[in-house]
């Protein structure tokens, strides 16, 4: 009931984290380009393949920091069955995913405040997302709604001939090039924009078409482990014609940019090849180290910090954001903290109650040293605490998804409910 939304408001608000006052509002009222990086994970970074870079676009992006990223990388996907649509859920919403299905297609119909909305209400937003997909898929057309997502450019706005066309739909590169005029016409009509492109080729079972392929597969044997590289080559390319056009319109320079992966790509399914091309066993330890997904950010005005260390996870993204934007998290229910705070909170909790904190690594009743990757016979009280904690904050988010309790919650004093009856998605003819 009501009272429910006061004790999990309670607990986020003790959780958060105050703003890092360098960074509060710096980069207020710009356009914000999010990049979903589809099934890729960071061991891909840096990693070499017939002694050739597999990612060397992104890897620049890691090293160069005149480019400006910041990359994170003990950053870590919290998905579960939801995949996609969870990466999606949990970095708008700063809410858990739930332990079964996808929220987005058993929860589509709840209120949220959500990102979009809350951009829009405080700063003027428009939001939009841009997807070579039909816009049905993981039922996006219905939760957008209530996230309050002004465009949805699905596959019905794209050029979806035969040739642009692999494995789930739109290909990369066609993908971005095709994004370009509606980024530009965005930026004419609805300055500020907050633009989310969802890539698609990176995706299981790895499809490529041979002369797009630029780099020889693995050769292990298990032919998807062995793809996962040519499809990582290919995104990584449309990346780098992405960020070229980007320049050239000038879209890039006074932009916020920042990409994340959405979940692993390959799984516990293939540790056989994996523990051929990581060159060690894949324990269960080492599986959750293998959880990692780059996020790599840009913020106007303020300079790389090259490779922050911190251990976060997708649930801190939306906390970082809006405080970037002079935002108060804490007027929210969110479950995670600003990964620039001093002081953001550093465990990491998965789906199924495991997590990570900078130390040690809990998975499946065992804790690991992270520096050694060994057992650690004596569990100590703090550590017990840690694993209270993790439950009863995924217990909370869990309550008030399935309880749809924001229903019940007025933020601030201004904020309007979103009214879902007023966006329609999808290009028709009529
Ligand atoms: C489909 C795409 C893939 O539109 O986003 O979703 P996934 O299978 O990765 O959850
Ligand atoms: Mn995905």
């Amino acid at each position: 009931d009501s009272n429910d939304i006061v004790e999990i408001a309670d607990y986020t608000k003790n959780k958060f984290a105050e703003p890092n006052e360098e960074l509060f509002g710096i980069a207020k009222g710009k356009n914000i380009i999010k990049i979903h990086l589809e099934s890729f994970q960071s061991f891909l970074i840096d990693y070499e393949l017939h002694g050739e870079e597999v990612t060397p676009f992104l890897n620049s992006l890691v090293h160069n920091k005149e480019e400006g990223f910041t990359y994170f990388d003990n950053f870590f996907h919290q998905t579960e069955q939801g995949k996609t649509a969870d990466a999606e859920f949990i970095l708008d919403n700063s809410l858990y995913g739930l332990p079964q299905g996808a929220a987005f297609v058993t929860k589509g119909n709840n209120t949220y405040q959500a990102l979009p909305a809350i951009l829009n209400q405080k700063q003027n937003y428009t939001s939009a997302i841009l997807h070579g997909d039909y816009k049905s898929f993981w039922n996006r057309d219905e939760i957008y709604k209530q996230f309050g997502i002004d465009y949805y450019f699905d596959a019905s706005y794209y050029d979806m001939s035969d040739d642009n066309v692999i494995n789930y739909g739109l290909k990369d590169k066609p993908f971005f090039k095709e994004s370009m005029p509606m980024l530009e016409k965005l930026n004419e009509t609805n300055k500020p924009f907050y633009a989310h492109l969802v890539t698609l080729t990176h995706h299981h079972p790895y499809l490529i078409d041979e002369e797009e392929a630029t780099i020889p597969p693995a050769e292990t044997g298990d032919n998807s482990v062995d793809r996962y590289f040519q499809t990582a080559r290919y995104l990584d390319e449309s990346l780098e014609q992405f960020f070229n056009d980007l320049k050239e319109a000038g879209l890039y320079e006074d932009s916020i940019i920042f990409l994340y992966g959405d979940h692993y790509g390959i799984s516990e399914n293939h540790n056989r090849a994996m523990s051929e091309l990581l060159d060690k066993e894949i324990t269960p330890f080492e599986s959750a180290q293998l959880q990692r997904v780059p996020f790599l950010i840009r913020i106007p005005g303020v300079e790389s910090q090259g490779t922050n260390h911190r251990y976060s996870g997708q649930i801190d993204v939306m906390p970082t954001l809006l405080h970037l934007l002079g935002i108060r998290a804490d007027d929210y229910i969110l479950f995670g903290t600003d990964m620039f705070s001093k002081e953001h909170k550093q465990f990491v909790p998965f789906r199924r109650g495991d997590f990570i904190t900078p130390d040690y690594t809990y998975v499946s009743g065992t804790y690991y040293d992270n520096e050694t990757g060994e057992v650690i016979e004596k569990v100590t009280d703090e550590m017990n605490e840690m694993k209270q904690l993790i439950e009863e904050e995924l217990r909370l988010s869990d309550k008030l998804v399935y309880g749809d309790l924001l229903r019940f919650y007025t933020p601030t004093e201004d904020w309007k409910p979103v009214d879902p009856s007023i966006y329609r998605y999808g290009y028709d003819e009529n």
